[in-house]
This record gives structure tokens, C-alpha cells and sequence, in this order.
């Protein structure tokens, strides 16, 4: 091999050898550039979701002081426009972003507070003829929802006879048993048969399985007119019912509202010669003890945002709520 044939091949040796470590370096930094982005987006996110967690303690901290033997729509818990010192909307915390608790009312209004479970109608334990109305209401294409409803009763009844008709229905069909026991979640009505999704969906933001027990109630005046004909008033009086809660501008959630109490709603019902039907009677409450938290975050460089769904209780010692449901998103 001459000389220069030899120098040609260690030249193009290194020229390979160079290539090889470049691109490896490129490898390398390209690697590092993806593992520091991960890192950067489990910090955002972890922001995020802490950031949704003092969403969730604010709403707590204004709902355990709060007197609950009455509860409607104006209080702070349930609707605070305050512009100076907002309680939900779009608060900052130190440099991190901003968190936000609201729900949407009734005509694209927003709300920004916290919705109490007992404006919504019960499905652990409300009787059947109050299910039975709420989804004929809801869904009117279902006709009669008599045997929906019986349905539901016998998948969280402990008993295993449908009253007067022989045996409940056999879930061995569906491939699951029937559970005989409380829903523990909402979306578990899903499995009762006949409930169809399209139903499920027509339901699903006026229903609950919080608290399973006891009696989950029903406060008239967060109430919306779907629960308040489910319990037994007709549309026109429960329009009416509404108008007269809502005080003067006819406005749910303005400072001039007028809750119904136990007197003023007994009234309401002998003026207009009515009476509730009898499974209704023991559902009716003007306060509320459960409620349903949704809190959304965002980082202030908008790389991370966190939806907190949370319901709580009255805690069963202690003078405080506690957490009996959770969901992030
Ligand atoms: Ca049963
Ligand atoms: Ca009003």
C-alpha cells in the first residue's frame, strides 16, 4: 500500500470515527433535552394538582363555619361574585397559577362556589315513584318509567323479591351479578338493566349516590325544577316555587332571596290546597350537608392544568367536613 493510499484510509477512519461521536452526542444532548422536559412537565403538573388541592381546602374552610339549617343559592359557599375579595374566581397563589371553583347554573350562568348533593335527587335512597317521575321528566321518550325505577330499587335493596312480582330480575343474563347493596358510584346505575345510556345521560347532572346513607334529602331551595317535580309538585308550582325563593328580581343567587323554611313552606303548600305524596314528605330539607367541590387549576405558564371533583360530608364526631369522594382529572 503506497503512502498516500494509506494516509487517504486513516483520514477517512477519523472522518467515520467523527461522525460516529457526533452523532452519539447529538444522541446524548437530544436525550437530555427529552429528560429535562419530563422533569419540567411532573413539576407542572405537580403544581397543578396542588395548586387544585387549595381549591378544594378553600371551599372547605367556607363551608364548615357556615350555618347550614338553611341553605340557598345567594350564600357565599354556593355563589361569590364579590369583586373585591373573591373566595373561587381565578385566585393566585404566590408564583406558582390560579385556581378556580364554579359549576354551571342554570342559563349559562356560572357560579362560582361550591353545589350542595342535596339539590339532587338520591338514587341510594329516594322511593322509586320519586326515580320513577325524575326520569319520565328528564327523558319523556322512556313513557312510563315504572319498571326503570323498580329496577333501580331492587339493584340497592338488600332483599332479593320484587314486592308483589316474584323474584327480582337475574343479572347471570348481563354477565355480573346484581349487587343488592348501594351504588358506590353514580356511574354503577349504568349496570341496572333498561337503563340505557342516552337515559344515564339525560339524568346524570341531577342525580347522586352521596351520602348512600342515611336519608339523602332535598333542600327546596337549591333544588332545580327537574327534583322539585321528581318530588312530587307539579311544574307549574314548582316554577312558582322558584319564583317566590328567588325574591324580588326573580333571580336565583341575588342578595334579595328568600328561602323557604319549614313554616313559610308548609304555608306555601296550604295556600294553593296541596300536599306532597306520602314517600315525599320525609325527603324535604331547607339546609344541606353534603356537597360537591370542583376545582380547577392552571400554572401561570398555562403548561399544566388540574380538575379536582371532590364530594364531603359532615364528619361523623368532629365539627368539620370530610372528604367521601375524589376525582382528578
Ligand atoms: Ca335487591
Ligand atoms: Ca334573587
Amino acid at each position: 500500500m503506497s503512502f498516500e493510499k494509506e494516509n487517504g484510509a486513516i483520514l477517512i477512519i477519523t472522518l467515520w470515527i467523527l461522525a460516529i461521536l457526533t452523532i452519539l452526542s447529538v444522541g446524548v444532548a437530544g436525550r437530555m433535552g427529552l429528560e429535562l422536559k419530563l422533569t419540567g412537565f411532573y413539576r407542572d403538573n405537580m403544581k397543578a394538582l396542588y395548586l387544585a388541592k387549595a381549591g378544594v381546602e378553600r371551599a372547605i374552610s367556607v363551608i364548615e363555619p357556615e350555618d347550614h339549617a338553611i341553605d340557598s343559592l345567594n350564600e357565599r359557599w354556593s355563589n361569590n361574585s364579590e369583586e373585591q375579595s373573591p373566595l373561587f374566581k381565578e385566585i393566585k397563589v404566590a408564583d406558582v397559577g390560579t385556581f378556580t371553583v364554579s359549576y354551571p347554573f342554570t342559563e349559562g350562568r356560572v357560579f362560582y362556589g361550591i353545589q350542595d348533593e342535596e339539590r339532587r335527587i338520591n338514587f341510594n335512597n329516594a322511593p322509586k315513584d320519586v326515580i320513577k317521575r325524575l326520569i319520565e321528566y328528564l327523558h319523556p321518550e322512556v313513557g312510563d318509567a315504572t319498571e326503570i325505577a323498580a329496577l333501580i330499587e331492587d339493584w340497592r335493596d338488600t332483599d332479593t323479591i320484587r314486592e308483589g312480582s316474584g323474584p327480582e330480575y337475574d343479572y347471570s343474563i348481563e354477565g355480573y351479578p346484581r349487587k343488592d347493596s348501594y351504588f358506590d358510584a353514580v356511574e354503577e346505575i349504568l349496570l341496572v338493566k333498561d337503563m340505557a345510556p342516552e337515559i344515564f345521560n339525560d339524568i346524570e347532572d341531577y342525580i347522586t349516590v352521596y351520602p348512600a346513607k342515611p336519608v339523602g334529602k332535598l333542600n327546596i331551595n337549591t333544588a332545580s325544577l327537574p327534583s322539585l317535580y321528581a318530588l312530587g309538585l307539579s311544574e307549574p308550582i314548582a316554577q312558582e316555587l322558584i319564583l317566590l325563593r328567588s325574591g324580588e328580581d326573580d333571580i336565583d343567587g341575588t342578595s334579595d332571596d328568600a328561602p323557604f323554611n319549614q313554616g313559610t313552606f308548609e304555608t306555601f303548600l296550604k295556600d294553593r290546597d296541596i300536599s306532597l305524596p306520602p314517600e315525599s314528605t320525609g325527603l324535604v330539607a331547607f339546609g344541606s350537608e353534603y356537597f360537591r367541590i370542583k376545582s380547577y387549576s392552571e400554572t401561570y405558564n398555562k403548561r399544566a392544568h388540574k380538575t379536582i371533583v371532590c364530594i364531603t360530608g359532615p364528619h361523623p364526631s368532629e365539627q368539620k367536613q370530610e372528604i367521601i369522594f375524589w376525582k382528578e382529572q
